[in-house]
């Protein structure tokens, strides 16, 4: 995961440069220790508590947050992707749609800009930007200090689009209901084996760009059969922001989540 860390730089590290490979493959892995990754300077003991102490703070603000969600009835989703999957777009399109007929809001996460909520905002439904700027993840405490200004109502759909990274939001609870997982056809079959923390995250994957797939060797089985080996639950979509192919699925999926919500609101 994506540890913050400012110190031990000076710590002498104990271990020799002899690095054991399994499977006979000659590669480095650093994933295999106790922390699960590797930072020089840092032994692992100390990667773990560093870890704990930022997961645990954060776990206490997305409570906070699921309880307010929860009382509220509000069906709260957290985007995750890569840069430029695709997911203002899903949202521009699926807002236009929607917006009359459901209370919606929107949050943003970007390292720097208000591109994003430019955009939604243009919809006419009301987004608010949050920068992370070194940051490459939102977190829960930064969810919480939007409800002011967002004022979000009762019985309604909360999108929280994440920053482009398809690693580090996978570590951080929001308060969400879930995590829905956007993944191009431009950016290759293999990403869920790759980067499996974040599809074994997330409930739902939407598969876009499929206007695409006719100029690409993209094989859409093979990309399905991945990603259900790492999370076998995921439900998945094929979905076209420009072309509106399967966003009627995307819409139904929504509205029975909106309504499991609501029916489990805390009175
Ligand atoms: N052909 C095609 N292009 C798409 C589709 N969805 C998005 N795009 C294009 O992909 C590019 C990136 O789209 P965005 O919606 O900005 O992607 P994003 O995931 O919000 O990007 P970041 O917020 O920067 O991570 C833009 O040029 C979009 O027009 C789609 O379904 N089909
Ligand atoms: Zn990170
Ligand atoms: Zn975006
Ligand atoms: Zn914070």
């Amino acid at each position: 995961m994506c540890t913050v860390c400012g110190c031990n730089e000076t710590e002498e590290h104990g271990h020799s440069h002899d690095h054991t490979h399994k499977n006979g493959h000659h590669h480095h892995h650093y994933g295999e220790g106790e922390a699960g990754l590797h930072i020089a300077g840092m032994d692992q003991k100390n990667i773990v508590q560093v870890e704990m102490d930022i997961l645990s703070k954060n776990n206490g603000y997305a409570a906070e947050n699921r309880s307010f969600f929860s009382k509220k009835g509000i069906l709260a989703l957290n985007l995750v992707s890569s840069p430029g999957s695709g997911k203002t777009s899903i949202l521009e399109t699926s807002l236009t749609v929607l917006k009359d007929k459901i209370s919606l809001k929107v949050i943003e996460g970007d390292q720097q800009t208000t591109q994003d909520a430019d955009r939604i905002n243009k919809t006419g439904v009301q987004a608010l930007q949050v920068n992370t700027g070194k940051g490459c993840h939102l977190d829960a405490h930064m969810i919480g200090h939007t409800f002011d200004a967002l004022n979000i109502e009762e019985d309604s759909l909360l999108f929280i689009e994440n920053v482009g990274n398809l690693v580090c939001p996978a570590a951080f609870d929001l308060g969400e209901y879930c995590k829905v997982v956007i993944l191009s056809v431009t950016e290759g079959e293999d990403k869920p084996l790759k980067y499996p923390d974040m599809f074994a995250a997330s409930d739902l994957m939407l598969l876009n760009k499929v206007d695409l797939l006719p100029h690409l060797n993209f094989d859409v089985e093979k990309c399905i059969n991945f990603a259900r080996q790492v999370n076998p639950k995921i439900q998945i979509l094929q979905t076209s922001a420009t072309s509106g192919e399967g966003m009627d699925k995307w819409y139904s999926w929504l509205k029975a989540q909106m309504s499991s919500v609501i029916a489990l609101k805390d009175n």
